[in-house]
């Protein structure tokens, strides 16, 4: 018999992670109509460039490039700067950060993370700087800021370059600043995923006019004007369609916030007093987009393991994601160059056995996340014999749907 028929509480449809915010509908459609009556979809039409314009005021930026997708725009950002040897990174991110840098034939070299933060502890990317490292990449995790004053002083000891993947951290602030302006550049992701939206997007934001000349020319396969090729490019275009989606969800981006703020309270409210479960709070004296619900599994007080609840979650249709477990140093190719990575790296194989991150967005109502508060209390209630039935741990690829007949 499944745990959810027992419990009776089981959603009708699943609450998944990363559902999209899709914003106006019929915003949406009047810019598809627009866009087909001037016949242009693509190379940097006007959509594209309005998104760019918003974007740049938005983040306080003096420029603002639109590429197909963040992990592009790393790649590219990484080459326009002329970044190459040695780069070192949090272990504790999407994988796309360290792909973005291998597949430009860049080292990455995985740092260690701040155990409440999570994001780069700057005395581990002290101890990791050697002659060959060239920059720093920080990553502004759950929108939470890097320390990126401390990131900024190592790199000027060290002559190092110092960019941001911002993938998270669209229209969030650090001392009062958006996340944009850090740094040599910030890379922000537009996935279907991201609390702003273009379906597949990211850009590239600095205050570097250089750097921007560069990284419009690289996305344009190194277009200088008709027949005119002056570097070796890429194709990172954003399509109109991205950007219609994007301006749309800009339009709603005040109302996103406000959904993703009152769920973050009902979570707080419906997770108080749990043993050895807490949402992972945010400093709201700063702008945040409160983009991600994130628990904290404390495996010495939680009488579940954390895969244990998430398979409570997902036979009630909740559809909870670990994050980013189990690390990219233990991804391929980077578990196989170094096999040894997790013993520099304790607080990131800490915190991805420990991390859940929960559904929000404009699709999960404050009702919702009471019941999600219920089913836990249930699980934690049941604690004695759901040890009995469910594996304690859930091996990469795995699935938490299986083992419960
Ligand atoms: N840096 C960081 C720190 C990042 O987190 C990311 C991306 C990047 C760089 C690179 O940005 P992009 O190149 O993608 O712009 C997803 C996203 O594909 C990825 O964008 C995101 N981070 C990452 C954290 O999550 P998956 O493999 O987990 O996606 P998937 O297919 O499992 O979907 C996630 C959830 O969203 C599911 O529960 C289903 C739901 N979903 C997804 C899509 C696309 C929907 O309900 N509707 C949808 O249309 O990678």
């Amino acid at each position: 018999m499944m745990v959810a028929c027992l419990s009776g509480l089981a959603f009708p449809s699943a609450l998944h992670v990363g559902r999209p915010n899709i914003g106006d509908r019929s915003r949406l459609l009047a810019r598809v109509e627009d866009m087909c009556e001037r016949a242009w979809l693509s190379n940097d039409g006007p959509f594209v460039r309005e998104f760019e314009q918003r974007v740049a005021d938005l983040t306080g930026v003096r420029h603002c490039v639109a590429i197909c997708n963040a992990t592009i725009g790393l790649e590219i950002a990484i080459r326009a700067a002329d970044i190459a040897g040695e780069v070192i990174i949090p272990a504790y991110t999407f994988v796309a950060t360290a792909h973005a840098l291998q597949w430009q034939g860049v080292t990455p070299v995985f740092c260690d993370i701040d155990p409440v933060t999570h994001t780069l502890d700057p005395a581990s990317v002290e101890r990791l700087v050697t002659p060959r490292t060239s920059a720093i990449i920080g990553v502004h995790v759950w929108g939470q800021p890097c320390p990126v004053e401390e990131l900024t002083a190592i790199a000027h000891r060290h002559g190092l370059k110092l960019m941001f993947d911002a993938a998270h951290a669209f229209g969030c602030a650090h001392r009062g600043n958006p996340i944009g302006g850090f740094g040599l550049a910030e890379i922000f992701s537009f996935h279907a995923t991201k609390f702003v939206n273009c379906a597949e997007g990211g850009a590239v934001v600095t205050n570097d006019d250089e750097l921007a000349a560069r990284i419009r020319l690289m996305r344009n396969f190194g277009f200088a004007g008709y027949d005119n090729v002056i570097y070796v490019g890429t194709n990172g275009k954003m399509s109109e369609l991205s950007a219609a989606m994007g301006l749309t969800s800009l339009d709603c981006m005040p109302h996103i916030v406000q959904a993703n703020r009152e769920n973050y309270a009902a979570y707080r409210q419906a997770f108080r007093d749990l043993p050895g479960v807490s949402v992972i709070r945010y400093d709201e004296t700063e702008a945040q987009n409160y983009q991600y619900i994130v628990l904290d599994i404390d495996p010495t007080t939680c009488p579940l393991t954390r895969d244990q609840l998430v398979q409570v979650l997902h036979s009630h249709n909740v559809l909870a994601r670990r994050y980013f477990f189990p690390g990219v140093h233990r991804m391929e190719p980077y578990r196989s160059s170094y096999p040894d990575a997790h013993l520099v790296l304790p607080v990131t194989e800490d915190v991805v056995r420990r991390v859940v991150v929960l559904p929000t967005g404009t699709a999960v109502s404050p009702r919702d996340i009471e019941q999600i508060g219920q089913i836990v209390r249930w699980g934690l209630d049941r604690a004695g014999e759901l040890r009995q039935r469910l594996p304690e741990c859930i091996p990469p690829g795995g699935r938490f749907d299986e083992g419960w007949a």
